[in-house]
């Protein structure tokens, strides 16, 4: 009989066939992965079984073998009649759980007549301002049988109120509502922006939340702690996992510190994670994010099992969704869904192809939905409980990526945890720079992305997207309003608003308070007012990070030509040239705008990075009083269409046709048109390289001599 061949002859073998070739991936979380993987990566690991703790392996014994994971489409768009509408089409067709998408003025506590949301209302969800809109959405949508998720965090003490009282309205006890608020504020001060208050008062919040589920509503998961917006917003896996650990402590913390016996409240915390195209590496974060919550809950106190159990939602990457060749996004889903599965979710949304670029049609929903019906109906995946389990390679990213989370959650907590970590800006610094690390690597082709950077099309055939008329949305939910406002006892109004603002002077519970102004029929704006005027509004600048995107070409010629044309213009001009990054309406998602100050303050531009949430006269007026040479507007959130004319109007309008208007984000080619009408000069799309974008910027900025 042979011998069995060692690791060393592999290894020989293995360097002949490739000549030498170092085969080492390092993946961007620094974690080197080898080719091959064998038993003894896996000493001193043991994944345990599943249903069992520390719950590497699953948080039920039988896993999908006993109940496959929650088919739950994250979806809301335009009124609440058209959006309950497609609910009932997609239960009708296979969905088992719903999962509310809102506008962004409801996300930022503004009713549709506000005139700080012209643009928003109805556009990226679904508007809803008073209980009545509640209602409608759930008409027919029976609320003790059908669990339904709300990613609500701004607004989450009128949305959730307005929720409650819905089911008493539909003769619902509370103690059976079903379903799950994302309530995770952390996040949005780090990546996604959609908070309203400041940092303490918003902790209270989340506090009042725990305290007010915990005893009237035992079904209701409080809180979905995301990952999500950090992938998105350029995070690696490793800080997208330490990082909502870490704000999963943080919360934690707060509640037991307001009174709250931790395992009374503990078991209804869930998590939502990004998946995204490192198939094995996501597979592995999902069963290490069990492992790291055990660990992190038993050091807290918590007794009880199911307290230290981590549940989570994932959602299939948006970012890794692309515009051009938008067909493969089917693909790219199909593989993020099998790595959620894979890697033991409890429930999942798959993007729709399409939503690189604009909400999802009926069509591409059904694709989406479909997906998911495949992998649990018709391949067998689910009969086998973590099937990969026992697998060299995902075992052993599994114990990497634990210690890796840890390095930095351990980082957190000597620091005070995460709530300080957040105010001191570190987190989002951290995140930033792995997002321009990774666009510099996506334009220099180190990271492929087929039918965009590597195989593209000559020409890419436009698909047919949803548009929602923003106008005739916003004139229906007025209207509704107007009604709501007339019909009500509008002393009895008032006398629970004032009560709520009292309560958020003293300690009166905001949740309980705020029912009992939803029952009243107080609008949404009308609640967040009262706390608003207590609390305040909370804003923040963007603080673009340095030299890492333009550090990744180094001497790169491309680069070099560019650096030289903005000296060039600098000369003529007697000064740099002057970029506004403008983010215009209630969108919060700031990833592109800081891409594009990092990019062209690493060229040499001196870029003024606008706040958050302006409106197009604050955009014009900063635009003129910095005076400088072109405006960046960053549109993620299809207010674009409304927003950017309105810019160019109020600079015209102060004789300023001079300061030169482009825009970049999620813009469909079908809208080109428009805005190059209304006066914009230059449009980018998703997934522009950085690097043509500024070639462009430099020729409209007389610099004819591109690189
Ligand atoms: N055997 C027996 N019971 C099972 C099994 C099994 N194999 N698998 C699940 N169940 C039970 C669960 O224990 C649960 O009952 P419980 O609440 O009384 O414990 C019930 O079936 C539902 O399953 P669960 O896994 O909790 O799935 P969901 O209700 O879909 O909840 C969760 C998933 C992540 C916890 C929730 O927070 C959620 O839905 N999040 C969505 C967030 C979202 O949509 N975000 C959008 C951006």
């Amino acid at each position: 009989m042979s011998e069995k061949p060692t690791l060393d002859q592999w290894s020989a073998a293995a360097s002949k066939e490739v000549k030498g070739k170092d085969l080492t991936w390092n993946t961007p979380e620094g974690i080197a992965v080898k080719p091959l993987y064998t038993e003894e990566d896996l000493e001193g690991w043991d994944a345990g079984l599943p249903g069992f703790a520390p719950f590497t392996r699953g948080v039920k014994a039988s896993m999908y073998a006993g109940r496959p994971w929650t088919i739950r489409q994250y979806a809301g768009f335009s009124t609440a009649e058209a959006s309950n509408a497609f609910y009932h089409r997609n239960l009708k067709a296979g969905q088992k759980g719903l999962s509310v998408a809102f506008d962004l003025a409801t996300h930022r506590g503004y009713d549709s007549d506000h005139p700080r949301v012209t643009g928003d209302v109805g556009k990226a969800g679904v508007a809803i301002d008073t209980i009545d809109d509640m209602k409608i959405l759930f008409d027919g949508i029976p609320l003790d049988q059908m669990s339904v998720s709300m990613t609500m965090n701004g607004a989450v003490i009128p949305i959730l109120a307005f929720f409650i009282v819905a089911g008493e309205e539909q003769g619902v006890d509370r103690k059976l509502l079903d379903g799950t608020i994302q309530n995770d504020i952390l996040k949005e001060f780090m990546v996604r922006n959609t908070y309203i208050y400041p940092p303490e008062p918003s902790m209270r919040i989340i506090s009042d939340i725990f305290g007010y589920t915990s005893r009237e509503m035992p079904k209701f998961n409080s809180i979905s702690i995301s990952g999500y917006h950090m992938q998105e917003a350029g995070a690696t896996q490793v800080q997208e996992l330490a990082f909502t650990i870490a704000d999963g402590a943080e919360y934690v913390k707060y509640g037991v510190a307001s009174g709250l016996d931790i395992d009374k409240f503990a078991g209804r915390l869930s998590f939502f994670f990004a998946i995204g195209m490192n198939f094995f590496m996501e597979v592995a974060k999902l069963r290490a994010a069990r492992v790291l919550w055990h660990r992190v809950m038993t050091k807290l106190g918590a007794k009880d099992e199911r307290s230290k159990m981590l549940r989570t939602h994932c959602q299939t990457s948006g970012v890794s969704l692309t515009e051009k060749d938008p067909y493969n996004n089917v693909m790219r889903t199909t593989i993020e869904a099998m790595a959620a599965m894979l890697g033991g979710t409890q429930s999942l949304h798959t993007n729709a192809l399409d939503e690189a670029i604009a909400l999802p049609t009926d069509f591409s929903a059904r694709i989406a939905r479909n997906t998911q019906l495949v992998i649990q109906e018709e391949t067998g995946m689910c009969n086998v409980v973590d099937p990969l389990g026992g697998s060299y390679y995902v075992e052993s990213l599994t114990k990497q990526l634990v210690d890796a989370a840890w390095e930095i959650i351990e980082k957190v907590e000597a620091e005070g945890g995460m709530a300080k970590a957040v105010a001191a800006g570190w987190p989002k610094a951290m995140i930033e720079e792995a997002s321009a690390a990774k666009a510099a690597r996506v334009d220099r082709v180190e990271e492929v992305v087929v039918g965009v950077n590597k195989y593209a099309k000559d020409k890419e055939d436009p698909i047919d997207i949803l548009d929602v008329d923003n106008v005739a949305v916003r004139e229906a939910q007025i209207a509704r309003i107007n009604k709501v406002k007339a019909g009500r006892d509008e002393a009895a109004c008032q006398v629970a608003l004032d009560a709520l603002r009292e309560g958020a002077k003293g300690k009166g519970n905001l949740l309980e308070l705020a029912v009992e102004c939803a029952r009243k029929r107080a609008t949404l704006g009308e609640i967040s007012l009262a706390m608003e005027d207590v609390f305040g509004r909370h804003g923040t600048f963007p603080t673009p990070v340095k030299g890492i995107y333009g550090g990744a070409y180094g001497e790169d010629a491309k680069w070099q030509g560019l650096v030289d044309g903005v000296s060039s213009i600098e000369r003529r001009m007697g000064r740099k040239p002057k970029m506004l990054v403008a983010k215009m309406g209630q969108d919060g998602h700031d990833r592109g705008a800081n891409l594009v100050s990092s990019a062209f303050g690493d060229l040499g531009f001196d870029v003024v990075a606008g706040p958050l949430f302006q409106t197009p006269k604050e955009a014009a007026d900063l635009a003129i009083k910095a005076d400088v040479d072109v405006v960046g507007a960053s549109s993620l959130a299809a207010g674009h269409k409304t927003l950017i004319p309105e810019l160019i109007g109020h600079l015209k309008d102060a004789g300023r046709t001079d300061i030169k208007v482009i825009a970049g984000g999620v813009i469909p080619a079908q809208d080109y048109q428009v805005l190059r009408d209304a006066g914009v000069q230059a449009i980018f799309g998703p997934g522009t390289n950085l690097v043509n974008a500024a070639t462009e910027v430099l020729q409209l900025l007389g610099h004819n001599q591109p690189p």
